[in-house]
């Protein structure tokens, strides 16, 4: 079972070169939090990951919520990954035809495919998604997470869809990175990441549907590999303790998970 091997063995398993990038953080770090910053100001995007930088061994963005985006903080980003070794994943979502999304992911104000390590994208519009990704130009290598269920209430996300959504993602093998997902019967594939939203340590829900679930459940449970927290760290009033209590949280859980 893909969920009780430690994430130094999932390394040689893996086929896309940004799942081996992170199974190897997070084994090396000692952490499978990924960050959230859903937040306007690229500054404080800036000083919140100089003081979290250390916990996280992925970060996720969603680029079109920032109110001063620059070419300069693309590159305070990418040298704070350096110095902190984390990656960077922007939460695009993409879900329109593949020509629309070539252009989304490599043209516009914000360049995603220069930056990016990886990239979210939805299964609903069909193969093509894929295919755009992996001929996109792109300098370095990328990766994808496939989102296969989502985390909010009443989303239209059936069962015949996730299982659609894996099979579809295993045409692409150098490309795909893994799933985001709820569930850890939802794959199988032990060289492929379970990246899980929707947790919090002291709430059930938010006002727009969004689920909360704890650490223990979503990575003993539910099979995540790597966990996202937003508001969860980011708005509280000391994120940078948060951010320790959430890293330290999820590692026991899925220390008890593979020596269990
Ligand atoms: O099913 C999903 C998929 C994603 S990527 N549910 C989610 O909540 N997300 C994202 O995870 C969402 O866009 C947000 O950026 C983050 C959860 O934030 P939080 O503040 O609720 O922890």
């Amino acid at each position: 079972n893909r969920v009780n091997i430690p994430f130094e063995k999932r390394i040689e398993l893996s086929t896309n070169s940004i799942a081996k990038q992170l199974f190897n953080i997070m084994a090396t770090k000692k952490t499978n939090l990924c960050l959230s910053v859903d937040l306007t100001s690229s500054t404080k995007i800036i000083d919140l990951l100089e003081k979290v930088g250390e916990h996280i061994c992925l970060v996720k963005t969603h680029i079109d919520i920032i109110e001063d985006f620059s070419d300069n903080f693309i590159m305070q980003l990418k040298q704070l990954g350096t110095k902190f070794n984390f990656l960077i994943l922007e939460d695009r979502k993409f879900a329109d035809i593949g020509n629309t999304v070539s252009l989304q992911y490599s043209k516009g104000i914000y360049k995603i495919s220069e930056w990016a390590d990886c990239v979210t994208a939805h299964s609903l519009s069909g193969e093509g998604i894929l295919k755009a990704l992996n001929t996109c130009t792109n300098t370095g290598s990328k990766g994808v997470f496939f989102l296969a269920e989502m985390s909010s209430e009443g989303n239209l996300i059936t069962h015949e869809y996730t299982e659609a959504t894996v099979r579809m993602a295993a045409k692409y093998p150098d490309l795909i990175t893994g799933f985001v997902c709820q569930k850890k019967e939802t794959f199988s594939n032990p060289g492929l990441i379970q990246l899980t939203p929707g947790v919090q340590l002291d709430s059930l829900k938010d006002d727009f549907g969004q689920v909360y679930n704890t650490p223990e459940k979503v990575v003993l449970e539910n099979g995540a590999d790597v966990v996202v927290v937003g508001r969860g760290i980011v708005a509280s009033k000391n994120p940078e303790a948060q951010a320790a209590i959430y890293k330290d949280t999820l590692w026991k859980c899925y220390m008890k998970r593979v020596s269990g």
